[in-house]
């Protein structure tokens, strides 16, 4: 897998515009830094999007989102299960109403520094699990639409290289939660 990596806003947003996605843009401006520790530093994936359609044998357990004020955007993370044992199951995204805009991330350490990327979808392979969780996989959610509170449950869309959408509910937490577990 080629790495492209970026530091910086400056890079970051020349890239963006490369790419013509102002939505990249737009998150990696001025929203994105402080209070996640994770995106210290950012980059972009030069990864071309996977052609396999999978199957839709998906189940999502323990979603939660860490809620965080406005300015900054919200975690989120869960248990991808395949229970297919013949075919990878591809993640493309996640949609809910109760964000403007969602994306999938990657969390890794380079040279001792934390660094993230966009990825464009995730595979889960035959009969396997994949945890999105801080420091790690995880899905980025910003412009939260209402006025939303931890404890709440919301509806996330999970869709898959087949076209299908899966709900899954899942819960608001605090901006101090680190687990499922926590409140
Ligand atoms: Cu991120």
């Amino acid at each position: 897998m080629k790495k492209l990596v970026l530091a910086g806003v400056v890079l970051g947003a020349t890239t963006a515009s490369l790419l013509g996605t102002p939505a990249l843009a737009d998150h990696q401006g001025g929203s994105h830094g402080g209070a996640h520790a994770n995106h210290a530093m950012h980059s972009s994936s030069a990864r071309a999007p996977s052609s396999v359609k999978g199957s839709d044998h998906l189940r999502v357990d323990d979603c939660w989102i860490r809620l965080l004020p406005k300015v900054a955007p919200s975690g989120g993370f869960f248990v991808l299960n395949n229970e297919d044992k013949s075919e990878p199951v591809v993640l493309k995204g996640i949609q809910t109403d109760a964000f403007g805009m969602s994306m999938l991330h990657e969390t890794t350490e380079k040279n001792g520094m934390s660094a993230m990327e966009m990825v464009p979808d995730v595979t889960i392979e035959p009969g396997q699990s994949l945890p999105f969780k801080p420091g790690s996989y995880h899905a980025m959610l910003e412009k939260p639409k209402a006025d939303l509170k931890a404890g709440q449950q919301i509806t996330v869309h999970f869709e898959l290289g087949t076209g299908k959408k899966i709900p899954v509910q899942c819960t608001l937490k605090s901006p101090s939660a680190r687990k499922f577990s926590d409140q």
